[in-house]
């Protein structure tokens, strides 16, 4: 940056001198100091119904070819609201309207010294996508696949806006408890489990149509809902996001959780069915928010698959990185020895059928009673 020469009162020769406990650019003739100043700036958080950010690619200095948020310089006659929307046109085509502050960064610019970037969270109320002004390309990510974003102001007011933000109705995967799995009249089931203070709720069934499966699952949405439950729905994709639940639930036959991710609200929870160790970790690293592993013990609900026992499901629960679900041929006898290898979360499809209510108060009053043991 070049020093000012020139007082821009009188036109007088600007010279170094103390003023106001520093060294400023004061004017010989009149004494007006010269300040030097951030230049204030704007930006726009802008997210789609998918939760995806939207970023513009830079078409000049600084930072030419890298991504950023949309924004620019304020006019010197228009508020900072108006500057971020009319930068937010300019650049990627939209309109639409401020919601709220972020907050605003610093940031240092090589032609200005220093920026002051005020980030609002805006909605888009029209307009159709398309690059323009600074920008080659405008484009929504999602979370898990941004682009590094250039200036450091950018990328703490995004970082505010992530926080400030909270996905509205995402559960905590892995704080359930009994994790109940409907079967047979589903929405009896779920409304039973409910009452009996179910923190989550899966929807399986194997047979039914997707049509009559989509109406049910709109009805567990609204009983889980009631209730602040977690509704997952189990394979589905499409039903999952249709009926708004929480989650789905993929086997390792499914769809990747990556490929998933790429279909669902960036709110959803991903749970992934895993049956050995090897599995387990490959689902944690490849994004699961939960695991189920099993199946524990032999079950007729999954015949096919061998118990892993519960040797294998304890090592899977103190060695893996995601909460984990145990599942698989749980009933009355064995759910002690469930609960002693330290579960958090335990499912089940027949052992719900009959009295869902009663159930899950058993399963989480026996969690509820090890845990207050546990820590004394
Ligand atoms: N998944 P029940 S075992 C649906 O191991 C399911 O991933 C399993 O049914 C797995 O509680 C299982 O009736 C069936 O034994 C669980």
């Amino acid at each position: 940056m070049t020093t000012l020469d020139f007082c821009r009162s009188c036109g007088g020769k600007l010279e170094n001198q103390q003023a106001e406990g520093r060294v400023r650019r004061v004017c010989s003739s009149c004494g007006l100091v010269a300040y030097e100043n951030p230049v204030p700036a704007t930006a726009a958080v802008v997210r789609n119904e998918l939760g995806r950010v939207l970023l513009v690619l830079r078409n000049k200095p600084p930072h030419k070819g890298r991504w950023c948020l949309p924004g620019g310089f304020l006019e010197v006659d228009e508020t900072p609201e108006a500057g971020c929307l009319r930068e937010l046109a300019e650049e990627t085509g939209l309109t639409g309207n401020v919601t709220d502050l972020v907050g605003l960064e610093m940031g240092e610019n090589p032609q200005y010294k220093a920026v002051l970037v005020v980030g609002y969270h805006v909605v888009v109320t029209g307009g159709a996508l398309k690059a323009g002004d600074d920008s080659d390309e405008a484009c929504f990510f999602p979370l898990n696949e941004m682009p590094p974003v250039a200036f450091r102001s950018h990328r703490l007011l995004l970082q505010r806006a992530l926080r400030s933000q909270p996905p509205r109705n995402k559960r905590v995967a892995g704080h359930w408890g009994a994790y109940v799995i409907t079967s047979g009249d589903h929405v009896q089931v779920a409304e039973n489990a409910c009452n009996g203070g179910a923190r989550v709720i899966q929807f399986r069934d194997k047979e039914m149509s997707r049509r009559d499966m989509l109406v049910i699952a709109r009805r567990l949405r609204e009983i889980t809902r009631r209730a602040e439950a977690s509704l997952i729905i189990n394979d589905s994709i499409d039903i999952a996001i249709l009926s708004e639940a929480d989650g789905v639930h993929l086997g390792q036959d499914d769809i990747h959780v990556r490929d998933a991710r790429r279909l669902i609200p960036e709110k959803m929870l991903v749970g992934v069915s895993t049956h050995s160790p090897e599995q387990a970790i490959q689902a944690c690293q490849d994004g699961a928010d939960y695991i189920g592993i099993g199946p524990v013990f032999a079950t007729p609900t999954k015949a096919d698959y061998p118990p892993i026992g519960l040797d294998t499901v304890r090592r899977v629960l103190s060695e893996n990185t995601v909460p984990a679900v145990v599942i698989g041929g749980i009933n009355n006898k064995n759910l002690q020895r469930v609960v002693e290898i330290g579960a958090g979360n335990i499912a089940m499809v027949r052992a719900f059928r009959e009295d869902a209510s009663e159930m899950v108060s058993r399963v989480n009053e026996m969690l509820r009673t090890r845990d207050a043991i546990r820590q004394g």
